[in-house]
């Protein structure tokens, strides 16, 4: 339950006989009642009147409210009032509430192959968040994982804890991380640093938050609700060129080699100047070796 969120009680309703004067009801058929931390009531909401509507047919009915600050649960009533009594059923009855926010992966610009570079792991536009598991998933050919560090926007090893483990083989890591004591936070917040290697270029070549993964608000300890993601979230990852892939096909490797082996020596002009890595003025043996190197990572 979220505070503040607008929340949706929506059922079928099939009214096979109204008492009121023999064929119809004049009362709301749906209510939605918002319950604080100790189960006392602090706001109910009439939902659809059902005075008017046919009879002997499925119709639809719904009530809509704002959870209260002090909400941390609601129920759904599902009847008409004992002066206006009928003969109903009901069926398929929803609750659905304002998104609680989602989990997602952030990188910064573009990387090269071979380069070791960070993620970071978001809970976006939450409330009262508490605690985050989150299952990510990525392509072992393409990536693996260096380390996970705890973000500085959930707070330092005094006031909150992450836990990881990661699975290189099957292009899997695992993230726990709460907050400890009486915490929360809201908006936007940074969960982990993720560094991650790349190995080889793909496109797309994606990192996804699994939508196993899950994460609570303060008061998961009463409600025993987790958020889940209606979907796998994911990051693309976009490459750019490493000055020594000269034939920019996301490799450095003995055609590169040949490419500034034929321009030793060769006077610089605008069609060269990208051989001359170390920028000193000439194309030479130094240059090459940067290549070498690059090329031997
Ligand atoms: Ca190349
Ligand atoms: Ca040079």
């Amino acid at each position: 339950m979220i505070r503040g969120g607008e929340y949706t009680a929506a059922a079928k309703l099939y009214i096979e006989q109204g008492l009121i004067e023999g064929t119809r009801t004049d009362d709301s058929g749906i209510m939605l009642y918002f319950y604080d931390k100790s189960g006392k009531q602090v706001s109910s909401v009439v939902g659809t009147v059902i005075k008017g509507m046919p009879q002997k047919e499925w119709v639809d009915i719904s009530a809509t409210g704002v959870a209260p600050e002090q909400a941390v649960y609601a129920r759904i009533g599902l009847f008409t009032s004992a002066w206006n009594m009928m003969i109903g059923y009901y069926d398929h009855v929803t609750f659905e509430g304002q998104s609680p926010g989602s989990l997602l992966l952030k990188a910064n610009g573009e990387i090269n192959v071979g380069d070791t570079f960070n993620v970071t792991l978001q809970a976006k536009d939450v409330t009262d968040l508490y605690a985050v598991q989150a299952a990510l998933e990525f392509d072992p050919a393409l990536f693996e994982v260096v380390d996970v560090q705890m973000a500085s926007g959930l707070g330092s090893t005094a006031n909150a804890y992450l836990g990881w483990n990661k699975d290189n083989t099957k292009g899997k890591i695992n993230i726990i991380a709460t907050l400890l004591g009486d915490r929360a936070l809201g908006g936007s917040v940074d969960i982990a640093q993720i560094t991650m290697k790349s190995k080889q270029f793909a496109d797309p070549a994606n990192l996804i938050v699994s939508k196993q993964s899950l994460f609570t608000d303060k008061n998961a300890d009463i409600t025993k609700l987790s958020y889940v993601m209606s979907d796998d979230v994911k990051l693309g990852v976009q490459f750019g060129y490493a000055a020594e892939d000269f034939n920019k096909d996301h490799k450095v490797d003995a055609q590169d080699v040949a490419l500034i082996a034929k321009q030793l020596g060769k006077p610089l002009d605008d069609s060269n100047r990208m051989f001359d890595l170390n920028g000193d003025g000439i194309i030479d043996i130094t240059d090459l070796a940067l290549v070498v190197l690059k090329s031997l990572q």
